[in-house]
């Protein structure tokens, strides 16, 4: 995503070097190329987020400490991302009251994505897991945005000026195709 937004001021809650209020999570090395977007986004939207691996399957314990620590470390929303059998977003859940967004990865082990997504979407109720688009980072990102700019006029402000850029970019282009 290479939408750019006016840098945030100083002052403002949620710049870069405040407490992170979005944890950023992977199962894997492997998905930093697909998790990075979320990063990215967020970064231009001046939210304070932190970027670490947490395996469900390999380092189990590190999941449940992550999850269970997160509230009181001061994040507020976390997305978590993982291919295969995506159980990271899932199991985060069961630690957490806080919200996940889960990004199903379509991995190099995946059965074209589709076991991430069914992975992570198919949860019983009462532990929900909000499922973005397969690879959609991007969209995490956006998703936990708006649930911090419920009570942050800066980021609703934020959120506005990127939805407008984003119209923008569909009418330069249809106007290039008018030429
Ligand atoms: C999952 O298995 C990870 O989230 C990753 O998407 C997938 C493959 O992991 P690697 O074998 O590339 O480490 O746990």
């Amino acid at each position: 995503m290479s939408t750019t937004l006016p840098a945030s001021s100083p002052a403002d809650v949620g710049s870069p070097t405040d407490t992170p209020l979005v944890g950023i999570i992977m199962g894997s090395q492997s998905d930093l190329k697909i998790m990075s977007a979320a990063a990215e986004l967020l970064r231009q939207f001046g939210v304070a987020y932190e970027i670490t691996l947490v395996s469900a399957h390999r380092t189990p314990y590190r999941l449940v400490e992550y999850a269970e620590t997160a509230r009181k470390r001061g994040l507020r929303v976390i997305i978590a991302g993982g291919g295969g059998a995506a159980h990271l977003p899932g199991m985060v859940a069961a630690f957490t009251t806080l919200p996940v967004i889960g990004v199903p990865i379509n991995s190099a082990t995946s059965i074209s994505g589709l076991d991430s997504i069914l992975s992570m979407l198919q949860m019983p109720a009462g532990v929900p897991v909000a499922t973005v688009a397969l690879d959609g980072a991007a969209n995490g990102a956006v998703l936990a945005t708006q649930m911090l700019a419920l009570n942050n006029a800066r980021l609703a402000d934020v959120l506005e000026k990127y939805r407008n850029s984003l119209k923008d970019r569909v009418m330069r282009t249809i106007d290039e195709l008018r030429k």
